[in-house]
C-alpha cells in the first residue's frame, strides 16, 4: 500500500492531550493497537508518532510499588490510580498490554516502553501462591504484587487474554522466549485437568470454572476466544492435542448459537453435565443478552485458516445472518440485545460497542476472504482486539 503522508485531517486533530481517565487495557488494546497496526498497514509515519505520544503518557501507570500496573491513567495530567474501590488490578487486563508495549519499543528502538514487561512477567510468574497448575486467579494486588481472591479460576472475564497473551507474545518474538511458551504450555495441560468436561447427553466438551476445588458448569462466550487460539499454538508446532480441544470447543461455541431461538450466543452459558435434556441446560435472566462480542467468528477464522473445512464459513455465515434478523438498526448500525431466547423482542438496548466493528466484522471478513496471504497468520499475530501485528524474524542461531 501506498504511504499516504500526513494529511489525514482527523488524525492532524487527534490530540492526546485531555485531562481525561482511560483505562491502561483497553486503551492499549483498542487504541495503540489500532494505531500501530495502521503505520504497519500504510507505512504512514504519523500513526507512529501519536502512538508513541500515546504509549508515553500511559507510562505513569506503572509507577506502583510492585510494578503491577494501576488500571487507569490520566493522560493529560500524568497520574494513575486503581478502581475506586479495591487496589486490586484485573490479571487479564495487566498481562495483555505486552504485544502492543513490546512493538512501540521495537518500533521507536526505545526500550522504556518494553522494560517492564519482561519483569512484569517474571513477577506473574514467580507469584506462585495462588497459581495452580499454570491457571492464575482474576485478580492481583498493585501494592504487594501478589495474587488477590485466590482460589477462582475461570477462562473467561478477567483472566481469559493472560492465556492469549502467552501465546501471542511468543509467537510476536520469533518463538525464541522460552519462559512463555513454558507457561502456555503449562496452562493449557492446567485447562485440561482442571475445567474441561464433557455435557451428559451430546458429550459436548466445554470449559468450567473452578471456585475453590468447585467446579461450576459455566462458560462465558468469552472463552470461545479458546479454540482459535488453541489451534493458533498447534499451527506454530505446539502439540497437535491441542488442535483435538479447539475442535471439540469450536462446535461448543458454534452450539452455543444454534441452540439459541435467535441463533445467537447468550454471554453466559450453563451445561448440564449428567440430565437428558438440553445442552445447554439453563439460562439465567441475567446471563441472556449478547453484545455483539467477536470470540466464536474469531476462532472460527482460525479453524477455517489452518483446517480448510467449509463447515466452519457455514457457521460464520449463520451467526452473520442471526446478527441481521435480531440485532441490525434500520437507520444504520447494530445493537446489543437482552434476550437471544426471544424472537419476538429480543431487546434492542441502542448500544453497539466498538469491537463489533474492530472485531467482529473484521474476523468475518477475514473468515470469508479466499485471500490465504491477507494478514497471513505466518507474518502477523493479532492482538486482542483483532489489530494485526508483525511476527519479528527470528534472530540468527
Ligand atoms: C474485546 O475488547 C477483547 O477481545 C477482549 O480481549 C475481551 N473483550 C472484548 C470482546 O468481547
Amino acid at each position: 500500500m501506498e504511504p499516504r503522508g500526513p494529511n489525514i485531517p482527523a488524525l492532524k486533530e487527534l490530540s492526546f492531550d485531555k485531562n481525561v481517565d482511560v483505562n491502561l487495557f483497553e486503551t492499549t488494546i483498542r487504541i495503540l493497537g489500532g494505531l500501530l497496526s495502521c503505520y504497519h498497514l500504510t507505512g504512514d509515519q504519523l500513526f507512529l508518532d501519536k502512538a508513541k505520544d500515546l504509549g508515553s503518557r500511559m507510562m505513569p501507570a506503572f509507577k506502583t510499588p510492585s510494578k503491577i500496573p494501576f488500571s487507569d491513567v490520566n493522560i493529560g495530567k500524568g497520574t494513575a490510580h486503581p478502581p475506586r474501590w479495591t487496589s486490586d488490578s484485573t490479571v487479564a487486563e495487566v498481562t495483555s498490554i505486552q504485544l502492543e508495549f513490546r512493538e512501540l519499543s521495537h518500533l521507536t528502538q526505545d526500550p522504556q516502553y518494553q522494560v517492564w514487561t519482561a519483569n512484569h512477567h517474571r513477577n506473574i510468574r514467580k507469584v506462585l501462591p495462588g497459581k495452580y497448575d499454570g491457571l492464575v486467579p482474576m485478580f492481583i494486588n498493585t501494592n504487594s504484587g501478589q495474587f488477590s481472591h485466590k482460589g477462582v479460576f475461570t477462562l473467561g472475564a478477567r483472566a481469559d487474554s493472560y492465556y492469549e497473551y502467552l501465546l501471542k507474545q511468543w509467537i510476536q518474538g520469533g518463538k525464541t522466549e522460552d519462559e512463555l511458551l513454558e507457561d502456555y504450555l503449562q496452562a493449557v495441560e492446567g485447562v485440561k485437568k482442571h475445567l474441561v468436561r464433557q455435557t451428559g447427553p451430546g458429550r459436548l466438551t466445554f470449559i468450567g470454572e473452578l471456585s475453590q476445588n468447585r467446579f461450576n458448569p459455566k462458560m462465558d462466550h468469552l472463552v470461545c476466544f479458546l479454540p482459535g487460539t488453541l489451534a493458533l499454538g498447534a499451527h506454530s508446532g505446539l502439540p497437535p492435542d491441542h488442535m483435538d480441544l479447539a475442535q471439540q470447543l469450536m462446535e461448543t461455541c458454534h452450539q452455543m448459537y444454534r441452540q439459541m431461538e435467535t441463533g445467537l450466543s447468550p454471554e453466559i452459558a450453563h451445561f448440564n453435565v449428567q440430565g437428558s435434556e438440553a445442552l445447554i441446560a439453563v439460562l439465567q435472566p441475567a446471563d441472556r443478552h449478547n453484545l455483539l462480542r467477536p470470540e466464536t467468528v474469531e476462532s472460527l477464522f482460525y479453524m477455517y485458516r489452518f483446517t480448510k473445512e467449509a463447515k466452519y464459513r457455514d457457521w460464520g455465515w449463520d451467526i452473520l445472518q442471526s446478527f441481521n434478523a435480531f440485532t441490525k438498526v434500520p437507520g444504520g448500525g447494530y445493537t446489543s440485545i437482552s434476550n437471544v431466547r426471544d424472537p419476538a423482542n429480543p431487546g434492542p438496548r441502542d448500544k453497539m460497542e466498538s469491537f463489533f466493528l474492530g472485531e467482529t466484522l473484521k474476523y468475518l471478513y477475514l473468515l470469508f476472504s479466499d485471500d490465504e496471504e491477507l494478514l497471513s497468520l505466518d507474518k502477523y499475530v493479532f492482538n486482542t482486539e483483532a489489530h494485526p501485528l508483525p511476527i519479528w524474524p527470528s534472530p540468527p542461531k
